[in-house]
C-alpha cells in the first residue's frame, strides 16, 4: 500500500496559512517615541488586576525586535502576518494631533515584512483605546466614533500602499463586556448601566462601520476589509436534525446583538425585546454605516458550549463537567468541533464568506526549554484536532480561505499576565530569547504540505 498521506488530508490551493498577534501584547516599549498611555497601561498598574502586577511596558520587546521576529517567520515558513496597529502610537491622546514616530515606526516594520516575503493583515484596534479618550468616556460615549474615524482615516491613508487585508476590530463582545461589564476584568475596569453597556456594542459597531469606510475611502486598489468577531459557538450534542436545530437558536440568540447589525442593517426584534428600555441610542444613518458591505469575516475560534434540543423549548445548553478537557486557561475547554461549527453557522446563519479563523490556539503555563526545546505536544495535538474539525467544514462546503494561530509568540495574555503562555515560539521574558516549540515545527510542516500532518 502506498504512503498516500499527506494529500489526503490537503486544504484548497491558495490557502491562507498564518499566525496571530496584538500590538499590546507583544510590543512593549509602552512609552517609547511618544506613544500615549494605553486603558490597558493604566488598568495593568492597578493592584489586583492582572496576575503578579506584570505590566505591557516590556511584553516581547518586539517594538525593538521585529526584523529578528519576522526573519524567524520567514523561516518557518510562514507567509501570512496578522497584528495591530497601536492607535495611541499613532494618536496618542486618541483624537488630536498625529504623532510621526508612530506612522514611521510601522512604516519599517511593514517594510520589513515585506523584505521577508511576509503579508500583514492589519487589525485596527486590538483592545488599547488611548487612556486620554476612556477619560472623555471611552467606548460609553460618542466622541470613541468620532476619534476612530480619525485614526482609521489616518492609518489606512498612511499605509495603502503596504497594506491589502484590514481588520476593524477585534473581538467587540471582549472589550466591552469585559471592560465595561460586571466583573470588569478587563481595561478599563469601570462597570456600567446595562443601558450604556449596550451602547458600547453600539459605538464599536460604529467604528467597525468607519474602518470599512477609510479602506473604501482611502486603501487603494486591491484593499480588502472585515470584522473579527468572537461569537459563542454551539456544539450540537449530536449531529441530529433536531440538536443542530436547536444549536442554530442557541447561536443567533447569543450572536445577534453583533452580527445582525452588520449583516442586516437592523437590531432583531429579539434582541430589541430582549433589552427593552436598556436599547441603545440610534442615529439616522447609522445603520448604513454599520452595515456597509465587507469583504471577509473574520472568527477567533477557541471554546464551545453544548447544546441539544428539548422539547417546549428553543433549547437546552449542558455545563461542562468540572473534569471535562480544558487547557490552563479555564475558560477554554478543548472542543475542536466548535472550529466547524463556528464557521458553519456563521455563513449558515449570515451568509458570511469567505471566513478566515483569525485566531485558534491554547494557553498553558510552564511550558519550559529543555536541552535547547519545547515539547509542547498538548499544543501539537490540539492544532491537529482542530484543524481535521476545520476540514470538515471546507469539505461540507463552507467557504474557509485561511487559518491564523494564536499566538506566535508567547505574549502578555491580559489578566493572565505572562504565565499564561499562548506562542508557537517560546519567549524567555528574562532574556528574549525566542525558541520555537515543536507545535511551530509541526505547523511549519503543515504549511509546507498545504495539509494535516
Ligand atoms: C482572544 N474567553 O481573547 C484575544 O483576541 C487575544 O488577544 C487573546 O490573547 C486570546 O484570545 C487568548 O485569550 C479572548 O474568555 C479572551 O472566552 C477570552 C476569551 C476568548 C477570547
Amino acid at each position: 500500500m502506498p504512503f498516500l498521506h499527506p494529500a489526503k488530508h490537503s486544504f484548497p490551493d491558495n490557502f491562507i496559512w498564518g499566525v496571530s498577534t496584538a500590538a499590546p501584547q507583544i510590543e512593549g516599549a509602552a512609552q517609547a517615541d511618544g506613544k500615549g498611555e494605553s486603558v490597558w497601561d493604566r488598568f495593568s498598574r492597578v493592584p489586583g488586576k492582572v496576575l503578579n502586577g506584570d505590566t505591557l511596558d516590556v511584553a516581547c520587546d518586539h517594538y525593538h525586535r521585529f526584523p529578528a521576529d519576522f526573519a524567524l517567520l520567514r523561516s518557518l515558513g510562514i507567509r501570512n502576518y496578522r497584528m495591530s496597529i497601536a492607535w495611541p502610537r499613532i494618536l496618542p491622546k486618541g483624537d488630536g494631533p498625529v504623532n510621526q514616530a508612530g506612522i514611521d515606526y510601522y512604516h519599517r516594520l511593514f517594510d520589513s515584512l515585506a523584505t521577508n516575503g511576509i503579508t500583514p493583515w492589519v487589525t485596527m484596534f486590538h483592545w488599547d483605546m488611548p487612556q486620554a479618550l476612556e477619560d472623555r468616556g471611552g467606548w460609553t460615549d460618542h466622541v470613541t466614533v468620532d476619534a476612530f474615524a480619525r485614526y482609521a482615516d489616518t492609518i489606512v491613508s498612511a499605509y495603502s500602499g503596504k497594506v491589502k487585508n484590514w481588520i476593524t476590530l477585534n473581538e467587540i463582545k471582549c472589550f466591552t463586556l469585559l471592560g465595561y461589564g460586571p466583573g470588569a476584568f478587563a481595561a478599563p475596569g469601570r462597570p456600567v448601566s446595562a443601558k450604556l453597556l449596550n451602547q458600547t456594542f453600539h459605538h464599536a459597531l460604529l467604528c467597525h462601520g468607519h474602518g470599512v469606510r477609510a479602506v473604501r475611502q482611502h486603501g487603494g486598489p486591491g484593499a480588502r476589509v472585515g470584522l473579527t468577531d468572537n461569537c459563542d459557538v454551539p456544539i450540537p450534542v449530536t449531529e441530529s436534525p433536531a440538536d443542530i436545530q436547536a444549536a442554530r437558536a442557541w447561536f443567533v440568540e447569543k450572536n445577534l446583538h453583533i452580527l445582525d447589525p452588520i449583516h442586516r442593517g437592523k437590531y432583531s426584534e429579539d434582541y430589541l425585546k430582549r433589552v427593552g428600555g436598556d436599547a441603545p441610542t440610534v442615529r439616522d444613518g447609522d445603520f448604513e454605516l454599520i452595515s456597509a458591505p465587507t469583504d471577509f469575516l473574520g472568527i477567533n475560534i477557541y471554546t464551545g458550549y453544548w447544546v441539544r434540543a428539548k422539547p417546549g423549548a428553543a433549547y437546552e445548553e449542558i455545563d461542562a463537567p468540572v473534569n471535562y478537557p480544558r487547557a490552563d486557561s479555564k475558560w477554554l475547554r478543548l472542543t475542536p468541533q466548535v472550529i466547524y461549527w463556528g464557521a458553519r453557522l456563521v455563513h449558515e446563519t449570515y451568509g458570511a464568506k469567505p471566513i478566515y479563523v483569525t485566531e485558534n490556539g491554547c494557553g498553558y503555563d510552564a511550558e519550559n526549554v529543555v536541552n535547547g526545546e519545547v515539547l509542547d505536544l498538548h499544543r501539537r495535538d490540539f492544532l491537529r484536532s482542530y484543524l481535521r474539525e476545520l476540514q470538515r467544514a471546507i469539505d461540507d462546503g463552507v467557504p474557509v480561505a485561511g487559518y491564523f494561530v494564536w499566538s506566535f509568540l508567547d505574549n502578555f495574555e491580559w489578566a493572565d499576565g505572562y504565565v499564561r503562555r499562548f506562542g508557537i515560539v517560546h519567549v524567555d521574558f528574562a532574556t528574549q530569547k525566542r525558541t520555537p516549540k515543536l507545535s511551530a515545527r509541526y505547523y511549519s510542516e503543515v504549511i509546507r504540505f498545504n495539509a494535516i500532518v
